[in-house]
């Protein structure tokens, strides 16, 4: 009888949990498609409000922030207060528990959200920063701007907000993310290549995989013998290195994946 295509399904998840079951240090890898079932909207996936108005990647670099401070600091202020009013999900919630299961577990995300830490995550690694540590552009002094009130009137994505202004040497305050053309957190980028070419299992979960150099990272646990699992409803440039591909939304395979693993 010919497999069909539940049968395969089926398979890949089993194929999976044998994997992750007999490792020793397992890498899990997220991006914005792990907060999506949060209410966060992805970053190229996303149609809605200020994402359909304006190209994110084009908002997402220091030559937009120099243009246009109060569009670029508004739209952040609006996606961190978007990120405080939801809560994680069961995706994020199976990784915080693999901690306890398994030998070793290192969490890299991508993300500038805090609900890998909010699921219980002990340490995650955050490849392109945060919406909650916001710095001075000019000077690098960390500001306390991340619990300012909502001005009147500014609670839409669109709203232009002026940037709080750095009390050390009155530069602009902007998001501690990582933009286009900057650098990454050196000490992250790191430790995320030393978990890499460590560990026996790297689950990549919720990326388009397009965005450099944390798309290395799964390509270097590949080609350091490790197995990649894969979790996305949809393919992408990760696929030929996946020994498993699990097609689907990340809070309900995630949960069945990890859910009956270990002791
Ligand atoms: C679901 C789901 C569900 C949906 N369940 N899944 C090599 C080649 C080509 C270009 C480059 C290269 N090396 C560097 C570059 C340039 C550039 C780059 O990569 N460009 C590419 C676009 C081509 N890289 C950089 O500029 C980096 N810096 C750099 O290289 O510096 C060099 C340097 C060295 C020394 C000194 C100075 C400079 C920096 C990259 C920073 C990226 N920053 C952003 C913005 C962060 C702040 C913010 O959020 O606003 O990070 S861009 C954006 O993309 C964000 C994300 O973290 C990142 C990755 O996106 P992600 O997470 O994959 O999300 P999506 O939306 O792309 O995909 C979502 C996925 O989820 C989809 O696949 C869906 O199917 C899936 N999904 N629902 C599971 N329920």
């Amino acid at each position: 009888m010919p497999a069909t295509s539940n049968d395969d399904a089926r398979d890949a998840v089993h194929d999976a949990t044998k994997l992750l079951d007999s490792a020793r240090h397992v890498v899990v890898f997220t991006g914005a498609g792990i907060s999506a079932e949060s209410g966060v909207p992805t970053f190229r996936d996303a149609l809605t409000g200020l994402w359909s108005r304006y190209d994110a990647q084009s908002l997402a670099t220091p030559q937009a922030f120099a243009e246009d401070p109060e569009l670029v600091w508004g739209w952040y202020e609006w996606r961190r207060r978007l990120v405080e009013r939801v809560t994680p999900n069961a995706g994020h919630r199976a990784v915080a528990a693999l901690e306890s299961r398994a030998p070793r577990v290192t969490v890299i995300t991508q993300n500038v959200d805090d609900l890998h830490e909010r699921a219980g995550s002990a340490s995650p690694i955050h490849l392109h920063g945060s919406l909650f540590a916001p710095r001075c552009a000019r000077c690098s002094h960390p500001s306390g701007a991340a619990s300012s009130p909502t001005p009147v009137g500014a609670e839409d994505e669109g709203s232009r907000i002026a940037p709080p202004i750095c009390p050390r040497c009155s530069g602009h305050i902007r998001p501690g993310v990582v933009w286009f053309g900057e650098a990454l957190p050196e000490e992250a980028l790191e430790s995320a290549v030393r978990a890499a070419t460590d560990c026996d299992v790297l689950l990549t979960v919720g990326t388009s995989g397009l965005v450099y150099p944390a798309a290395e990272i799964p390509r270097l646990a590949a080609r350091a013998g490790a197995a990649v699992i894969q979790i996305n409803p949809q393919p992408t440039p990760l696929d030929p290195i996946a020994r498993v591909n699990l097609h689907g939304p990340a809070a309900e395979i995630l949960p069945a994946l990890l859910g009956p693993l270990g002791p």
